[in-house]
C-alpha cells in the first residue's frame, strides 16, 4: 500500500497515532523517531514518517521533502545520543535486504564499532 493516509493495520502508523505505545524520543510535523524494541546496539532508533508508504523508495516518490526529513532527525538523533563519531543508517527494503514491517523506516544504529560489509 502506497497511500498517504493511515493505513489501519499498520504497526507504525499506529505508533505514530499514539494507538499503541513506543518510547518516542523526537517527533517533527512529518517525521517520528522511536526505539526499536529489537535492539541491535546500545543506540537504535527507527525515524518513520508520518504518513504511510510502504518503503523509503516509495516515501522519496511521493514526498521528498519528508524523505530528507528523516535524514534530519536521523542526524538530530545522532547528536542528542552522542554517537556523530560513528553511526550508520540503514533502510531495509524488500524481503530480501530483511524489511518486516511495511511502513518506510529508517534505522539509526550507533554506540558500538559497525563492521563492514553488514549481514
Ligand atoms: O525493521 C523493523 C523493525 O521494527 C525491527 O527492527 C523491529 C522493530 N519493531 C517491530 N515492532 C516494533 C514496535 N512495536 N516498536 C518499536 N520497534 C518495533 P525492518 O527493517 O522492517 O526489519
Amino acid at each position: 500500500m502506497t497511500t498517504p493516509e493511515r493505513s489501519d493495520d499498520c504497526l507504525f502508523c499506529k505508533i505514530v497515532a499514539g494507538d499503541i505505545p513506543a518510547e518516542i524520543v523526537h517527533a517533527t510535523e512529518t517525521a517520528v523517531a522511536f526505539r526499536d524494541v529489537n535492539r541491535q546496539a546500545p543506540t537504535h532508533v527507527l525515524v518513520v514518517p508520518t504518513s504511510h508508504y510502504e518503503n523509503a523508495g516509495e516515501l522519496a516518490r511521493h514526498e521528498p521533502a519528508t524523505a530528507a526529513e528523516l535524514l534530519t532527525v536521523a542526524a538530530h538523533i545522532a547528536e542528542k545520543e552522542g554517537i556523530e563519531e560513528g553511526y550508520r543508517l540503514v533502510f531495509n527494503t524488500g524481503s530480501g535486504a530483511g524489511q518486516t514491517v511495511w511502513h518506510a523506516h529508517l534505522h539509526v544504529l550507533g554506540g558500538r564499532p559497525l563492521t563492514w560489509p553488514p549481514g
